[in-house]
């Protein structure tokens, strides 16, 4: 990337980003979507709590993040859209299964058997910065940073690899049950989607599982959960084979549901697969949004739906 590239591109996430700060302090009475949940974010959703007794996860304030409206507290689920700031490519080669900015730079796991390899890319190109191909028995799936190393899941072989970031070497392997789709680190605990609507908090050191919540949207439990990328206490997940990304609190509760679709109208997508691919990158306070096979890459920040 380069500085010129940068510039115009965080100068409008800030014009954003005070945009929607100043209709989430100003009203935040836009929900139009009728909740079941009669705004109660106790109740079934957090289960399991297993080895994390003191429920510190949910002790945890609300992060405030530029580019997403702040959640308010016991309405209904909002609806946001993605305002496209900037288009960028996005290798058509690529099957994204997960996509996560670390230290100003941008990875991407990919999958398909015989295809699956972790890669750094070019966040303004989409160009493949490095690459280390992953044995074509395993289909990857979801990638997390912790520290100096990345974990990638697989789908349906129980494991997942650990990798120094540096130089891509696996270092270490896990093992875990059932399968593998979304994976994202809080700074504090891994959260791990499996396709249901629950979620695993994980240890990030062990992967040992700590607890897990079931995902509802207004009440009704959120299946197909995907691609994960964790922003403060919040998880983002983008809902398999449909456009929508839906924003979870660390509670289980759907807080913000995002209308993706129509990104790639107007865009010759030939070959393109679902959206699957959500990175939030704090520097610039925006989100890339991509799919699998997409040409393209969007960097979005999130405001009310009209
Ligand atoms: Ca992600």
């Amino acid at each position: 990337m380069t500085p010129t590239r940068l510039a115009p591109r965080r100068f409008m996430a800030a014009l954003a980003a005070l945009a929607i700060a100043a209709i989430a302090n100003g009203c935040g009475t836009h929900a139009t979507v009728p909740s079941a949940d009669g705004g109660t974010p106790a109740g079934p959703t957090a289960t399991a709590g297993s080895t994390d007794p003191a429920g510190t996860a949910t002790a945890l304030p609300t992060t405030p993040v530029p580019g997403l409206p702040t959640p308010v507290a016991g309405s209904a689920p909002r609806r946001l859209v993605p305002n496209v700031l900037e288009v960028l490519p996005h290798d058509t080669t690529a099957f994204t299964q997960g996509l996560q900015f670390d230290g100003g730079r941008l990875y991407e796991s990919r999958g398909m058997r015989g295809e699956s390899a972790i890669t750094e890319i070019d966040p303004e190109t989409g160009a493949v910065v490095r690459s280390a191909p992953v044995a074509a028995t395993y289909f990857a799936e979801g990638l997390a940073i912790v520290g100096d190393r990345a974990i990638q899941l697989t789908w349906q072989a129980g494991l997942a690899f650990v990798y120094d970031l540096a130089t891509f070497e696996i270092v270490d392997t896990f093992r875990y049950e059932g399968e593998g789709w979304g994976l994202c680190f809080d700074g504090r605990q891994l959260v791990m989607s499996d396709g249901s609507s629950t979620l695993t908090y994980r240890d990030p050191t062990t992967f040992t599982p700590l607890r897990t919540v079931t995902v509802t949207n207004a009440g009704v439990p959120l299946t197909s959960l995907n691609e994960l990328e964790c922003v403060g206490t919040q998880v983002l997940a983008n809902v398999w084979k449909t456009d929508a990304i839906v924003v979870i609190s660390d509670t289980g509760i759907v807080t913000d549901v995002i209308d993706a679709s129509g990104l790639l109208d107007g865009i010759d997508a030939t070959g393109a697969d679902v959206l699957n691919g959500v990175a939030y990158d704090p520097v610039s306070g925006t989100f890339l949004i991509t799919g699998k096979y997409w040409p393209v890459m969007f960097d979005v920040v999130f405001e009310p739906s009209p």
